[in-house]
């Protein structure tokens, strides 16, 4: 029996580039082939469950504008009827993946024993829904920072009760994860970093955290859950600083922790451009070292200088950022997670609705773009180019030389290089014909 949620609404249709509807996919043909796969299992479309069921559309200045069948959020009864209508908005948006918090799908009864049972009880309940539907798990997750329990962070925690409570969390986490079939498991360390250096133990702080996710590649192996485990950079916010600043940082910790093999990276275009760097430039930085894993899909606004996650509709960056992943081979377990919430005063079931079609519509047209780009091969003649020097032998000699050697050589065959062009400008004009 229907909620009655989202009544008057129809599930959305692919009604192609002429079509003026906003309810419906100029865009996104799930069936069409691009780069060699369905549109769908290239992009791997996940809901975020805590932004579109469980955020209430508070602010810093002002709290819940939104008014749901299943506020407030604090009784299993609520908890069902929310996972009821996320399940209808699933299917009329034929999404083939969500992605949740415990926070977003539990009540919070504030002591870790019946936060369990309640976590256990409501993702059997989400099981049984699964089984009557097509969207699969993408990711899990612990909300380990909205409680104050977590306000000085979580394995990074002075306390080391709150270490343990964190472990336990996560060991819950990763079993509901697991028993629904989840393809990735994530940890976001919104609290793991400092307000003040003043009371902060940096070093014992990161061994900390190191130890701990170590535990968790442990537990995947031993509960044998095939999915990848993430992390997701962020700079700041909540934090004043975050210790899993962003890619390359992440990187230089899983190394250190010998989890390089082992864990990878799930990248928000949002949390780059707080870090200072382009969506592009977070995904290429993993994509060099063979840790990608996932991306969250939303964007920040630029003026605000916060993490205001709205719902992507910049063509040309997607259109980049998507580049870079299909470059490196597309997606395997990760996907494209709308990590983006609507604005407080879009009340309706049916802005909801519209903020997908829009998210997903914008990420299918700067797929297609960045395919067209990658089969015109354009711009890889041109890197090819640009680096055809280290195909010489003599070239290649040199890495495994030595300084003096290649002194010599530079003496003796009298080497001068002569600066050729960039082609910057070119290489901008060329990627503007598909975007
Ligand atoms: C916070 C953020 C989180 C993670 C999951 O900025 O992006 O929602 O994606 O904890
Ligand atoms: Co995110």
């Amino acid at each position: 029996m229907s909620t009655g949620f989202f009544d008057g609404i129809e599930p959305v249709k692919f009604a192609g580039g002429d079509s003026t509807d906003p309810m419906a996919f100029h865009h996104y043909d799930a069936d069409e082939t691009v780069g060699g796969k369905r549109l769908e299992d290239q992009l791997r479309f996940a809901v975020a469950y805590w932004h579109s069921f469980a955020w209430e559309g508070g602010d810093p200045f002002g709290g819940q504008t939104f008014q749901r069948p299943w506020y407030p959020q604090d009784s299993m009864a609520n908890a069902k009827l929310k996972a009821d209508v996320a399940f209808e908005m699933f299917e009329i948006l034929n999404a083939p993946f969500f992605c949740w918090h415990d926070a977003d799908l539990r009540p919070d009864q504030g002591n870790f024993a019946d936060n369990l049972s309640t976590l256990e009880e409501i993702t059997d309940y989400i099981g049984t829904k699964m089984e009557g539907a097509k969207t699969k798990l993408l990711w899990g997750t612990a909300n380990m920072f909205s409680d104050r329990r977590w306000m000085s962070g979580a394995s990074t925690n002075p306390d080391p009760d709150v270490f343990a409570f964190a472990a336990a969390t996560v060991k819950g986490c990763m079993d509901a994860t697991h028993k629904l079939g989840g393809q990735n498991y994530v940890l976001w360390g919104g609290r793991e970093g400092y307000e003040t250096l003043l009371n902060t133990d940096m070093g014992a702080e990161l061994d900390h955290m190191g130890r701990f996710l170590s535990m968790v590649v442990d537990y995947k192996h031993k509960i044998g859950f095939k999915g990848q485990i993430l992390v997701e950079p962020k700079p700041q916010e909540p934090s004043k600083h975050q210790y899993d600043y962003d890619a390359a940082t992440c990187i230089g910790f899983l190394r250190k922790y010998g989890l390089e093999n082992e864990v990878k990276l799930n990248l928000e275009q949002g949390h780059a451009i707080l870090a200072g760097h382009s969506f592009e430039h977070e995904i290429a930085v993993a994509c060099a070292e063979g840790m990608l894993g996932s991306i969250d899909m939303n964007r920040n606004d630029y003026q605000s200088g916060w993490d205001t996650d709205q719902f992507p509709n910049n063509v040309p960056e997607v259109a980049l950022a998507y580049y870079h992943i299909l470059k490196a081979g597309g997606f395997t377990q990760g996907g494209t997670n709308f990590d983006a919430k609507l604005r407080r005063q879009s009340l309706d079931a049916r802005d909801l609705i519209a903020a997908h079609v829009g998210g997903m519509d914008v990420c299918a047209r700067g797929f297609k773009a960045a395919a067209a780009m990658l089969e015109d091969g354009g711009l890889e003649n041109a890197l090819a180019e640009r680096y055809a020097g280290w195909q010489d032998d003599r070239a290649r000699a040199m890495l495994d030389s030595d300084l003096a050697s290649i002194q010599k050589r530079v003496l003796d065959e009298g080497i001068n290089p002569q600066p050729k062009s960039g082609r910057q400008e070119i290489l901008e004009n060329w990627v503007n014909r598909f975007v």
